[in-house]
């Protein structure tokens, strides 16, 4: 079940402007930064609030490190800004499996590993009215106990 807003992904050109940015402007410091290989991205994870359930939900300011990765060939075609939306789960895999079932295009057929360790896949955006929708489980969730960072 999709519980709550994991976070918000929001491409840039300039990572360190960009956070620099939304410090300068709202206050809000970076809780984690990664350079992710696979996903073809430099990130910063803004902590915005906590949930219900003990995680949280962010801000993901993303640069590419690869113009032919996602988020490089989105920012060269539309600039700068909202990129993809994520939805919070304790079981991405039950639940993007319930997804596909009903149709809509999942892109990875086992999640992959995402910010802080989480578990993420995503829906394709041309099956989710033009939203690329990410679904994530977070570290936390998936070990009791384990409440590593990184
Ligand atoms: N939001 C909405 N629509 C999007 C989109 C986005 N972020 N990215 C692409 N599209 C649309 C394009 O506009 C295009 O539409 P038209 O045909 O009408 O022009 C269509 O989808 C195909 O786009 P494309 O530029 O040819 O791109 P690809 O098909 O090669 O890739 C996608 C699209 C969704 C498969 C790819 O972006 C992907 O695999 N995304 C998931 C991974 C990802 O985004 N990683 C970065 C974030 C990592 C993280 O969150 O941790
Ligand atoms: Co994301």
């Amino acid at each position: 079940m999709l519980t709550r807003i994991d976070h918000i992904g929001i491409a840039c050109f300039d990572l360190d402007a960009t956070v620099e940015f939304y410090r300068a402007t709202y206050g809000f410091e970076v809780h984690h930064s990664e350079i992710n290989e696979e996903q073809g991205v430099r990130e910063a994870m803004l902590r915005i609030n906590g949930t219900d359930d003990g995680a949280a939900s962010y801000l993901q300011l993303l640069q590419p490190i690869r113009e032919d990765s996602p988020v490089g060939k989105w920012l060269a075609k539309n600039g700068e800004g909202v990129h993809h939306i994520a939805f919070g789960t304790a079981d991405v895999d039950a639940d993007s499996e319930g997804i596909r079932d009903k149709g809509v295009r999942v892109l990875y057929d086992k999640p992959r590993r995402g910010s802080m360790d989480s578990r993420i896949t995503f829906l394709h955006p041309k099956d989710c009215h033009g939203v690329l929708t990410e679904i994530v489980t977070a570290a936390s969730a998936q070990a009791p106990g384990d409440s590593s960072g990184h």
